[in-house]
């Protein structure tokens, strides 16, 4: 399960609908493709009915006497977990090893996870509702409440137009322009308890925070420490029984050593490198490949067209900022040109960040360490790791850099570790020297928005529309809100709106803003 809206009350709504959607009998308009599967369970109070997407995999409202546990994503250190519930749970899917992990340790589960989820659980018998996400808050997880019940969904668009005066629920983050709609923050696991009634009330537990102190190991350690940890994140992240997965290839140092790792352990790996007219890193992620002996291929598109994709990256990011849409977009057309078909992406994203790959030009190191604790404390409901930016395209992707283990160790190193005798990211470069090729791991740092050209191709549609330079952030901006107003709050599919009166009318704003 990859994506659900579901309905959590103690009597149906009007409409019948799949949660009972407010236009009678409609479905819910997810932005991920896949296999919509009913969700409902109406033998215990409170009642399930809504609707999961899946990508072929069965559906999974698990159930343990009086708990119900919906899970979308999946958890990476099963053997841990194992271990330590014992008996057969080794034969487990990752929903039952959950809901075994529940009946252990009840809330503290949550606080033992590795994953990329967010999960919703009902537990009949104390009448508590727990909605969790992962510690990056990688899956977005949105709730509204009223005095008929709860609604959740991993995407706020499907939420947006419930009927009913919403409740407030402390300890989470409404979002922009869905007064009611109410993001579950990234290491949380919110403990509800009178669902369905006026007096709702909520509890938000910490079950991760990014470490502030530093580490001081000695370069091998440090070294070993992160290598190991990175090669265990990719292997969890390998499922057997799926096809050859497929790398997301910049020919940077991050995505090459996911590769490398990749290649390492799954047979017929693939990489794939996007590039525009205006600017690609094909000879860097080709000689990568070739190192490597992945499947490679290249994907080239118009600059024009990557930027008529936005109205897609914001349906799936739901955000407004465009500086992170500049990171996501040429994402979403990368995904959107794959092969149909459900497909395992294993990213580099989110590297930068523990390590302060953006800010490598910094000072000094205290400058460098103070931006990756600001970057650390800020990530929250930005939605760079979201499974809807490959969902849309039918794709599960899976991030190695921000495994739990993987960004623990990463974030607290010392920034000497990270910034050492000139070179940025040291640490990391060390950890792979042995497995990429000498100009790879000595390679500068190359955003995604520049190596793309998607700033400049975004940049130039607006000065071509007769904006001043100094004005494109603000209409780039306008855009984004515009476009979020129609695909999210609006639910406009994002093929139904029209790119040129976006762009139009977003300038037109800004103008008026001059005067
Ligand atoms: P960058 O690190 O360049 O790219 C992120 C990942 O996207 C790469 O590791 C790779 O898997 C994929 N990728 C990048 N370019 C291509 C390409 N041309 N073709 C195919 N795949 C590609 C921005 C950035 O520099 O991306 N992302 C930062 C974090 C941004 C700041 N966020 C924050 N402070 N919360 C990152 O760490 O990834
Ligand atoms: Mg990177
Ligand atoms: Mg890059």
């Amino acid at each position: 399960v990859y994506g659900f809206r579901v309905r959590i009350g103690t009597e149906g709504r009007p409409g019948g609908g799949p949660g009972g959607h407010s236009e009678p009998g409609s479905a819910p308009r997810f932005a991920v493709r896949g296999t919509h599967v009913p969700v409902h369970d109406g033998t215990a109070y409170p009642l399930w009915s809504g609707t999961a997407v899946t990508l072929g995999r069965p559906p999974v409202l698990v159930a343990d006497g009086q708990v119900r546990l919906l899970l979308a994503g999946e958890l990476y250190n099963r053997a841990e977990l194992t271990g330590a519930l014992g008996g057969s749970s080794a034969a487990l899917g990752d929903a039952e090893l959950l809901l075994a992990a529940w009946r252990r340790w009840g809330p503290g589960a949550f606080r033992l996870l590795n994953g990329r989820f967010a999960a919703l659980l009902t537990d009949a018998s104390t009448g508590a509702t727990v909605a969790a996400t992962d510690h990056a808050g990688s899956v977005p997880l949105w709730l509204r409440a009223d005095v008929t019940g709860l609604s959740a969904a991993t995407e706020a668009k499907t939420l947006a137009h419930e009927p009913g005066r919403p409740l407030g629920l402390s300890g989470t983050h409404t979002a922009p322009g869905a007064a009611g709609v109410c993001r579950v923050p990234a290491g949380t696991a919110l403990l509800l308890h009178g669902v369905g009634g006026s007096d709702i009330t909520a509890r938000a537990v910490r079950t991760w925070t990014p470490p502030l102190s530093r580490a001081l190991p000695g370069e091998r350690e440090a070294v070993d420490l992160v290598g190991e940890r990175l090669a265990t994140a990719v292997r969890t992240r390998l499922r057997g029984g799926e096809a050859a997965p497929t790398v997301v290839l910049s020919g940077g140092i991050d995505s090459g050593g996911v590769a490398a790792h990749t290649a390492a352990l799954a047979p017929g790996t693939r990489s794939v490198s996007m590039g525009t007219e205006v600017s690609d890193e094909f000879d860097a992620a080709r000689s990568v490949a070739v190192h490597l002996g992945t499947a490679h291929s290249e994907i080239r598109l118009h600059s024009a067209e990557l930027v008529r994709e936005l109205p897609w990256a914001v349906a799936a990011a739901e955000i407004t900022d465009p500086t992170v849409l500049e990171y996501l977009l040429p994402l979403v057309a990368l995904y959107r040109r794959l092969d149909t078909g459900p497909l395992r992406i294993l990213t580099g994203y989110g590297a930068d960040i523990p390590l302060g790959g953006m800010h490598r030009r910094t000072a000094s190191l205290w400058s460098l360490d103070d931006e990756i604790a600001g970057d650390m404390a800020g990530f929250d409901g930005l939605n760079e790791m979201s499974p809807v930016l490959a969902g849309i395209a039918g794709k599960w992707t899976t991030h190695p850099y921000w495994d739990r283990a993987v960004l623990d160790a990463l974030v607290s190193l010392e920034p000497g570790l990270k910034r050492r005798r000139g070179t940025d990211k040291w640490v990391l470069r060390q950890a792979l020297s042995g497995l990429l090729p000498a100009e790879t791991v000595a390679r500068p740092k190359l955003g995604i928005h520049e190596g793309s050209g998607t700033t400049s191709a975004w940049t130039g549609l607006l000065l071509a529309e007769g904006i001043r330079r100094d004005e494109v952030t603000a209409v780039k901006g306008a855009m984004a809100r515009r476009l979020y107003d129609a695909v999210v709050i609006d639910t406009v599919p994002p093929e139904d709106v029209d790119f040129g009166e976006t762009v139009r009318r977003s300038v037109d704003a800004v103008r008026r803003l001059r005067l």
